[in-house]
């Protein structure tokens, strides 16, 4: 999530002037949808502005749990009390190129006794005879938390419990249920996600994300209980390792710093995620579903405005891959619209480089 970061650079009167009758020139000569970038290829969802796309299968249909950004442009982005959403749609299709169906609001803030603000990224898993939507939140203290929510069936609407789940912190929960039935959480997120506060599972509200060659600050990963709606294992951080063995580090653009995501392929565990700043999905690849996960590559490469974030899911023996970019409302960060793209694995398991449209 961006945040207080940037920066400010002195930049020369001249160029201002200079540069602003430029961009005036080119946008008046451009057509519409160019002036973002390259042409994008229409958003799955246009109605309401929607971002961090969980996407299953669940009884033969597609799902997608994505966050709802706000209608009015007039939010302030770049600090913690930006991305203020307050509810959650699910939306479905019947096929992977079908139209989507908007089940409409399945749970808001106004419901949840724990929470405060900012619904951000949710995921849902289902088994005996319930679905269960997780999603971050601020707590009572401003401290982000997930909760979960229970529903008769995938499109809810959701019931949520009365108090986080406990042990959880931070933001972008996803679940992942293997093939023997132990279901796991994976969660965190660096910056407004305040995952760097978190070290050995305190809060130390003053710390800051390490930096240079000190490993990066990784994604955790806890198991679920069999009710789905607690974690049986303290939550654990994940070993990131890229080419010299080590943990990838703090300065690098392979860093961890939101929407962490597993899925399964050929008996291997691949560990998505956002780069944040660095603007690109990457993955990493392991033998088991807590890791460690060697460093693999780029997945998706930077889309039209500041985050973007991701699921993988098997349609009908195929790949694809669900995204967010911000084309929907000409580049504004938070007000952002979902993509689907087809993923392609090579013989070697690596998966090819998607360049977003
Ligand atoms: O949508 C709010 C936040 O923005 C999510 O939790 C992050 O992953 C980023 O996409």
């Amino acid at each position: 999530m961006q945040k207080d970061k940037k920066k400010p650079v002195a930049i020369p009167a001249h160029l201002i002037v200079f540069s602003t009758i430029a961009i005036l020139v080119t946008s008046c000569l451009l057509p519409s949808t160019m002036k973002y970038g390259k042409p994008s290829k229409p958003p799955l969802i246009k109605g309401i502005y929607t971002a961090d796309p969980s996407a299953h299968v669940f009884d033969g249909k597609i799902y997608i749990y994505p966050s709802h950004d706000p209608d009015a442009a007039g939010v302030s982005t770049g600090d913690a009390n930006s991305y203020n959403m307050v509810d959650y749609h699910v939306f479905s299709m019947k096929s992977i190129d079908g139209p989507v169906t908007d089940h409409g609001v399945v749970l808001q803030l106004a419901d949840i006794p724990w929470a405060t603000r900012q619904l951000w990224a949710p995921d849902a898993a289902c088994r005996n005879d319930k679905c269960y939507l997780y999603f971050p939140a601020r707590d009572q203290k401003g401290v982000f938390r997930i909760g979960v929510a229970v529903g008769d069936g995938p499109a809810g609407p959701f019931t949520a419990e009365s108090k986080p789940i406990e042990g959880s912190y931070s933001i972008d929960p996803a679940v992942f249920i293997d093939d023997d039935g132990q279901a796991y959480m994976y969660f965190g997120g660096i910056w407004g996600g305040e995952l760097e506060k978190w070290t050995d599972g305190k809060y130390n509200p003053s710390a800051l994300e390490p930096s240079g060659n000190s490993p990066s600050v990784a994604p955790r990963v806890a198991r679920l209980s069999d009710d789905m709606k607690s974690f049986v294992s303290l939550p654990r951080e994940i070993e990131i390792i890229d080419d010299t063995k080590q943990r990838v580090k703090a300065q690098s653009g392979q860093r961890f710093f939101e929407g962490a995501w597993v899925h399964k392929y050929n008996d291997l565990y691949y560990l998505s995620y956002s780069t944040g700043d660095y603007h690109q999905i990457v993955y990493a690849i392991g033998t088991s579903p807590t890791g460690p996960f060697r460093y693999m590559g780029v997945l998706l490469t930077p889309v039209i405005g500041w985050t973007t974030h991701h699921s993988i899911v098997k349609v009908e023996g195929k790949w694809f891959l669900f995204y967010h970019d911000a084309s929907l409302s000409g580049g504004i960060d938070h007000q952002r619209c979902v993509k689907m793209t087809p993923l392609t694995y090579r013989s070697d398991g690596a998966i090819e480089k998607i360049n977003p449209e």
